[in-house]
């Protein structure tokens, strides 16, 4: 761990070397959910990255600003009126703390159960009216285009029927996660030569995620070859990230990301999550649609409500598939 001498507020957050500004992601696959390709380009991108940017994706831009300003709004509170939010297992308001397993980052964030297409009625948190109309609309927009999007996946994988995967997110029951991040600015580390992690490197165990983020970077995905880049903003697409069961579920073929936050010295960063999870009780195994001749299954059975336990009881940074490996 690295503690930095007078600066006491990053004290316990690793630290990173800062991302050379060449190593930016310049084969980032762009999706455009409108064009008749999109299926395909969803496939291949998720064979090859496990991620890419979504354009034309129908959300309006209203949606995604409201629920940017209400966060802004909300972050900007006294910290005593923000903590009132939490804590945030099982929901509600965090900061700096990642899970239960010693996990820190340079943020703080509001994490949120949805049920259906809206937040979950069991979720207090936000109390304010205005900020709850704003999450409600954009979780309902977004969770239709995560529905497209796994729509998209079944076809560009060649598989039926259209739903087999998006149905497992929509069923009764499902687990569905929204979480809206704010990085703060890290002034005590500018001009140093490195950053604080903002969120450490982790792959998501649900099967999709859909990211927004306000106009400033800090998002990276690490390449197959391990290489780290940096994703440009673009605070009018999505980013869409395969998660460790929808690599289960494609028998690998799709795969999994890497990724992490770096904090930015001069900015705040406002990212909102979308979090696809299947019921507690569904199986999470490889569809057998996607079984060719004689092929088995890369992974040992399990429900997604046995793998969320795992995960949680594990560290970000954990291979958490690699125990379910056969
Ligand atoms: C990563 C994806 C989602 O943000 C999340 C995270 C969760 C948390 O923040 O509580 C976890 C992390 C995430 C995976 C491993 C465990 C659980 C923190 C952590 C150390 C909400 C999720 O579902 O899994």
């Amino acid at each position: 761990m690295v503690v930095l001498a007078g600066s006491p507020a990053v004290d316990h957050i690793p630290l990173l070397r800062s991302p050379d500004p060449g190593d930016n992601f310049s084969g980032m696959p762009v999706v455009d959910l409108s064009s008749p390709g999109a299926p395909r380009a969803i496939a291949d991108a998720c064979e090859r990255f496990g991620f890419f940017k979504l354009v034309n994706h129908g959300v309006p831009a209203d949606t995604m600003d409201r629920l940017e300003s209400e966060a802004v709004r909300f972050f900007s509170l006294p910290q005593a009126d923000k903590d009132r939010s939490g804590p945030a297992y099982p929901f509600g308001y965090g900061s700096k703390r990642i899970g239960l397993n010693g996990d820190m980052g340079w943020l703080e964030y509001l994490l949120l159960a949805v049920d259906a297409a809206s937040l979950s009625a069991a979720c207090a948190v936000p109390s304010c009216a205005l900020f709850r109309a704003a999450l409600n609309e954009y979780i309902a927009a977004v969770r239709k285009v995560a529905v497209r999007v796994m729509e998209a996946m079944a076809e560009g994988l060649g598989i039926a029927p259209v739903d087999a995967l998006s149905a497992m997110v929509t069923a009764e029951g499902s687990d569905q996660v929204f979480r809206v991040n704010h990085y703060p600015p890290c002034h005590a580390l500018q001009g140093l030569g490195c950053s604080a992690t903002g969120f450490g490197e982790h792959t998501d165990p649900q099967l999709i995620s859909v990211l927004r983020s306000n106009g400033t970077s800090g998002l990276q995905i690490a390449l197959q070859n391990g290489q780290w880049v940096s994703v440009p903003s673009d605070r009018d697409a999505f980013f869409v990230n395969v998660g460790d069961s929808l690599q289960v579920l494609t028998n690998g073929r799709f795969k999994s990301v890497k990724h992490r936050v770096v904090a930015n010295s001069l900015k705040s960063r406002v990212s909102m999550i979308y979090f696809g999870g299947p019921a507690m009780t569904q199986r999470i195994a490889p569809l057998p649609q996607l079984l060719g001749a004689g092929e088995q299954s890369l992974y040992k059975d399990f429900t997604w409500g046995e793998y969320k336990k795992a995960a949680y009881n594990s560290r970000l940074g954990d291979n958490r598939l690699a125990h379910f490996h056969r």
